[in-house]
């Protein structure tokens, strides 16, 4: 089993202090040692590989407010069989299992020669943990479920897999509660963020990221090895959330619903730490990095010139400050992904997302004069896009021949979000998957299929070399 390892820094808050005591002290006090909990990372790293980050905030909490004992297993590592987790659960004897669902499914995958839709889920992942977790006769009322890839279907995973409980957004707070209940056999009211599958994605009492960003995650070995002899980016967070609503995306949803900078000193602290783990480059991950102008991004990016690691971010189209520019300029940017989906502002509109088409091109010439490598990623098919809005976004990629741009067709439902309301009402622009069950993937493609919309923009960027298809 994984023993995760780091060095979790307590608040110095007088407060915390207490609270970490009282819940201590209860814990000993209900089982005569400390709580057991084990945490699942059912993520089949679909496309690249990933470190289980969020388990890591989580097992932090655990250890700074529970003094728990926590292990973090991956039954999808390289070289780890997946039947051996019902072994481990028995000779564990948690008290709870968390488990981390981070994808539903790769999002977008529409394939133009047999006109299907290819996407691969990661459901049956998901299925194959809860069976291996059935097997060792574990209670359902003590497992835990989140995860982004939770928050986009909740009710939907909940009912299939006929689980009491979930919780959508940051899971610090969550997971110390729920253990809490569950040891001292309370009420799961003051547990933020839970939802049964009756919620519809809506949780009584919404969660927040004042544990999650105040702490430093106790990392799992395994991973953190791989991330290093792969030179895979290493995560790490200078916020968490995002205040903005796009219609089709779930951010707003499984993050904090107001969009919070970390601390600086937790920043520092955590980079070091990294930086002890031999990382050389660093995905900064955030929903997007300057979704709320503040000056921790500027200290981030200081530090990480100063360790000289590489970074990538995806960022939200919007101006850059002259101070958050040369910061970037200054240090060893090998990406920015600049979110832009459309440039027709009747598109913009229909997916919520404040801004101009004009805004978003200020931004892009920015980080163009400043030479910064940019990739500007595009979205076709959202609600309005007409072939008239698709000529718009081509003749933006067609000015911009040193831009690199990326682009997908069709738009993923998620059924927590706006985008799901709206394809309710207009089914004819709903293309599913072979699958006929719920957690099928759906994607959302006006004018047309999206199949269609990728032959048709295949052949309109034939000689254009800086637009590459995602998926
Ligand atoms: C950075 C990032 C990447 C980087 C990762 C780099 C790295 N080395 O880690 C890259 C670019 C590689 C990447 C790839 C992909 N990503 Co990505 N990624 C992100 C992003 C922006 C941040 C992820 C992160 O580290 N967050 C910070 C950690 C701490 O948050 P967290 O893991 O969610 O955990 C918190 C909570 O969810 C909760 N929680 C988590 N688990 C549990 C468990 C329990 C029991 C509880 C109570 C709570 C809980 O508490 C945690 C602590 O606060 C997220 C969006 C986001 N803001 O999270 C998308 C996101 C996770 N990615 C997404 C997708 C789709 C993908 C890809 C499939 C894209 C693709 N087609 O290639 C791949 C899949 C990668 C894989 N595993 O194979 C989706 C997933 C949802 C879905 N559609 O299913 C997200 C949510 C984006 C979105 N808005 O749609 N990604
Ligand atoms: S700004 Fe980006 S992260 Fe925020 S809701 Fe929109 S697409 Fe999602």
């Amino acid at each position: 089993m994984t023993r995760p390892v780091g060095v979790a820094t307590p608040t110095q808050h007088d407060e915390v202090l207490e609270r970490r005591q009282q819940f201590r002290a209860e814990m000993r006090a209900a089982l005569g040692r400390a709580p057991r909990v084990l945490l699942i990372s059912a993520n089949p790293n679909v496309t690249t590989f990933v470190s289980p980050y969020g388990l890591e905030i989580l097992a932090a909490a655990l250890v700074a407010e529970l003094d728990a004992e926590v292990h973090i297993l991956d039954p999808f590592l390289p070289g780890t069989i997946d039947f051996a987790l019902t072994a481990q659960i028995l000779r564990f004897k948690p008290d709870v299992i968390g488990i981390n669902f981070r994808n539903l499914d790769i999002a977008y995958v529409a394939d133009i020669d047999s006109k299907k839709i290819l996407s691969r889920s990661c459901v049956p992942t998901l299925r194959t943990v809860l069976a291996r977790i059935r097997q060792a006769g574990f209670a359902r009322t003590r497992i835990l479920l989140g995860g982004g890839g939770f928050a986009a279907a909740s009710a939907d995973l909940l009912r299939a897999f006929d689980l009491p409980y979930g919780v959508i957004g940051p899971g610090a707070e969550a997971i110390t509660r729920f253990v809490r209940a569950v040891v001292l056999q309370t009420s799961m009211e003051e547990v933020p963020g839970l939802v049964t599958a009756e919620d519809e994605g809506r949780p009584r009492r919404p969660a927040d990221a004042t544990w999650d960003n105040d702490l430093v995650p106790l990392c799992s070995v395994p991973h953190r090895t791989i991330l290093r002899e792969r030179n895979v980016f290493f995560p790490l967070r200078t916020s968490s959330g995002c205040g903005l609503r796009c219609s089709y995306c779930i951010e707003g949803r499984s993050q904090a619903r107001k969009a919070r900078a970390r601390a600086a000193p937790r920043i520092t602290e955590e980079l070091e730490l990294i930086q002890r783990q031999g990382a050389s480059r660093v995905m900064l991950a955030d929903g997007e990095l300057n979704v709320l102008y503040s000056d921790v991004y500027e200290h981030a990016l200081r530090l990480l010139a100063e360790a000289g690691l590489g970074w990538r971010a995806y960022c939200l189209s919007i101006k850059p400050a002259p101070e958050l520019l040369r910061a970037m300029q200054r240090s060893r940017c090998e990406g920015i992904l600049l979110t832009f989906d459309t440039a027709a502002d009747s598109v913009l509109s229909q997916i919520g997302r404040p801004g101009t088409v004009a805004s978003m091109v200020a931004a892009l010439d920015s980080y163009a004069a400043a030479k910064l490598p940019v990739t500007v990623s595009l979205l076709f098919g959202l609600p309005g896009e007409t072939d008239a809005t698709v000529a718009q976004t081509l003749a933006l990629i067609r000015s911009y021949p040193g831009v690199k741009f990326t682009y997908s067709c069709g738009a993923r439902i998620y059924s927590n979000t706006p985008l799901a309301e709206h394809a309710r009402r207009h089914p004819e622009h709903v293309y599913r998957d072979e699958q006929s069950d719920p957690l099928g993937v759906s994607l959302y493609s006006e004018p047309g299929p999206p199949w269609e919309l990728a032959a048709l923009l295949r052949g309109a960027l034939r000689d254009t070399p800086n637009a590459e298809r995602f998926w």
